[in-house]
């Protein structure tokens, strides 16, 4: 008979030589409890329907998006299950304007930053949502929410759990790009998608194609690129997009191509991407990259961008090293 898959928790203790022993036990606690909170959010959102938890609360976030019901819900079940670790010194949330500040002190606490329900558009159709988590070294700063600030290349881990028809786990700690499924009858992820290598190249790409009109010229010529029939090159490619980051960069890990949000360049002097950099760009770019992949603003890699404000937005191009080194080189016209 075959082994039992390895429970994301046996897999956890697996990583931790790939951490400095300092931040080892306290990724791992938070990791760990991440997982716990993404069984009850997915619990949650199987119930919302029925217990009215679908609509808008009435009112904006620190991004302008207006917010829904299960965003605070959710942020608030994050923030209680990060405050009981003991590991997590501050959590930077789409849903809060200002870091939420924790009583974990100590040299080697975490900051961690977070979209707790990300994709929520796609909540009242039953459509696939996600939580995106980033993780940070403290170094002991009080308050600890700047350490939260600076360069992706900081992170020393970063995840995601897409809740679909399956819950699924997705993180690294630098050591390769691994997947978990949710056993809904103990609660349990179970490694079902052991060091993710994303194909070479890929033939879907997913975007907002509703925004050409606003897009940079080289991404304009790059998508006109990849719906141009050529089958030496096996184009054109096909369209993929569900709305939700959580999903499209999940498909584009598991198929290769492309996911792409660029920014609007309507007004060239002041181009507006859309994605926050913290708590969606930067660690879907360290899980892509750690799957083989490669992530690019356009103009640079998305792990050296530094972020100066927390709820920063950037471009990303994300996906097939070569759909995405060829990305670069339109912008580059
Ligand atoms: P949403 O606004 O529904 O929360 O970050 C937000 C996000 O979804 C991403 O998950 C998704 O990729 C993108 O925005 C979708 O934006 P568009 O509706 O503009 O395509």
């Amino acid at each position: 008979m075959a082994d039992s898959p390895m429970t994301l928790s046996e897999h956890l203790s697996t990583q931790q030589a790939a951490l400095s022993t300092e931040h080892a036990r306290n990724v791992a606690a938070v990791l760990g409890r991440i997982g716990r909170v993404a069984a009850v959010i997915a619990q949650e959102l199987a119930h919302a329907a029925l217990r009215d938890q679908l609509g808008y609360v009435g009112g904006a976030n620190a991004t302008g998006d207006q917010v829904k019901k299960l965003d605070v819900w959710g942020h608030e079940t994050m923030v209680s299950a990060l405050r009981e670790t003991g590991a997590c010194a501050a959590l930077v949330s789409e849903e809060a304007t200002d870091p939420v500040e924790m009583d974990a002190g100590g040299t080697h606490a975490l900051v961690v930053c977070a979209d707790p329900v990300d994709g929520s558009s796609n909540l009242d159709v039953n459509g696939s949502v996600g939580t995106i988590f980033s993780l940070k070294p403290s170094r002991g700063k009080s308050p600890a929410g700047p350490a939260a600030l600076g360069a992706g290349t900081d992170q020393i881990a970063a995840g995601y759990v897409m809740y679909g028809p399956a819950t699924t786990f997705v993180y690294t700690v630098g050591r390769g790009t691994h997947g978990f499924t949710l056993a809904p009858e103990t609660g349990e992820f179970l490694l079902t998608h052991p060091d993710i290598r994303i194909p070479k190249r890929g033939k879907i790409y997913g975007i907002n194609e509703g925004n050409v009109n606003t897009w940079h010229p080289g991404q304009r010529a790059f998508v006109e690129y990849l719906k141009t029939k050529d089958k030496a090159s096996g184009r054109p490619y096909s369209l993929r997009y569900s709305g939700a980051m959580v999903a499209d960069v999940h498909r584009t890990l598991l198929d290769g191509g492309l996911f792409m949000y660029p920014a609007d360049w309507s007004d060239p002097a002041k181009p507006k991407p859309k994605l926050r950099l913290l708590y969606e760009v930067a660690p879907m770019g360290l899980l892509v990259e750690q799957a083989g992949g490669r992530a690019s603003t356009g103009f640079e890699r998305v792990l050296d961008v530094v972020a100066t404000e927390y709820h920063q937005r950037a471009a990303v191009i994300l996906g097939s090293p070569e759909d995405v080194a060829m990305a670069d080189e339109f912008y580059r016209r």
